[in-house]
C-alpha cells in the first residue's frame, strides 16, 4: 500500500490531531513540514489550510475528512463509532469542536495573541467564550475520555485545542477551575498516541 503523507507544520492543532489518529491505529505516515498557503498545501487544500493528505491518489483537505479516510482504510483501533447513534454523537462532537471550539479557543485567542501578539485586552471576548466552552466540556466528558468507546478521534481532535489554551495565563484558569477537564487533559497528555504525536517545543520567541 502506498505510503500515506500528512502535509502541514507540527504544531497546528488540527496536523497533531490527525498525526494522534495515525498513531492510536499504528499507522505509517511520512509528515511533510509545510505552511498554511505554501505549494505543497494549495496544492490540495482550496484555501491553502494545514493539514492535507496524500495516499497514492488519493489526495484530500479538511482534518475531518482525513480522519474518516485513514480509520475507514487502515487497520488498527477503531477511533469512530460504528454503530448510528454513537457516531452521530461522534459527530456531534466533531463539528463542536471544529467549527465552534477551534474558532474561540484558537483562532479568537491563541493565534492572535501568540501569532499577532495583541494585546491580552483584545481577546477578552474570547476568553469568556472558552470559558463557558470548557465548563460544557466539564459536564459532558464521558469519564476517562470524551466518548464511552474510549480513546477516539475526538480525543485527537480536542487535546490540543485544551494544550494550548493552558499554556496561557487566561485558559489555565479556566482549565483549573473544571477539574474533570483539568485531569482529562492530564491524562490524555500522558496518553501514548497523543505523546508520540506531540509537536517538538518551540523555540523561544528572540
Ligand atoms: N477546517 C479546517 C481548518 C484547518 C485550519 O484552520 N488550519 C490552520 C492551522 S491549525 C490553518 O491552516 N490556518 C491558516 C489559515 O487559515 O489561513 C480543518 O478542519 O482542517
Amino acid at each position: 500500500m502506498a505510503e500515506l503523507e500528512i502535509i502541514g507544520v507540527p504544531f497546528s492543532n488540527f496536523v497533531w490531531a490527525v498525526r494522534a489518529c495515525c498513531e492510536a491505529k499504528g499507522v505509517p505516515y511520512t509528515l511533510t513540514a509545510a505552511r498554511p498557503h505554501s505549494a505543497e498545501v494549495t496544492a490540495i487544500h482550496p484555501f491553502g489550510k494545514i493539514p492535507a493528505m496524500r495516499h497514492g491518489d488519493v489526495e484530500l483537505f479538511e482534518t475531518r475528512a482525513i480522519i474518516g479516510y485513514i480509520d475507514a482504510v487502515f487497520p488498527g483501533p477503531k477511533l469512530l463509532p460504528q454503530e448510528p447513534v454513537a457516531m452521530a454523537q461522534a459527530e456531534s462532537w466533531l463539528s463542536l469542536i471544529n467549527t465552534t471550539i477551534d474558532q474561540v479557543c484558537m483562532r479568537q485567542f491563541i493565534v492572535p495573541l501568540v501569532f499577532g501578539k495583541v494585546e491580552r485586552g483584545a481577546v477578552a471576548p474570547a476568553v469568556e467564550a472558552l470559558g463557558k466552552q470548557v465548563a460544557w466540556l466539564e459536564g459532558a466528558l464521558a469519564g476517562d475520555f470524551a466518548l464511552p468507546m474510549g480513546f477516539s478521534a475526538v480525543d485527537a481532535d480536542l487535546v490540543p485545542i485544551l494544550t494550548y489554551i493552558n499554556m496561557q495565563p487566561e485558559g489555565a484558569a479556566a482549565i483549573a477551575a473544571a477539574p474533570k477537564v483539568a485531569a482529562y487533559l492530564q491524562r490524555l497528555l500522558a496518553y501514548p498516541a497523543m505523546v508520540r504525536s506531540a509537536p517538538p517545543p518551540r523555540p523561544a520567541a528572540a
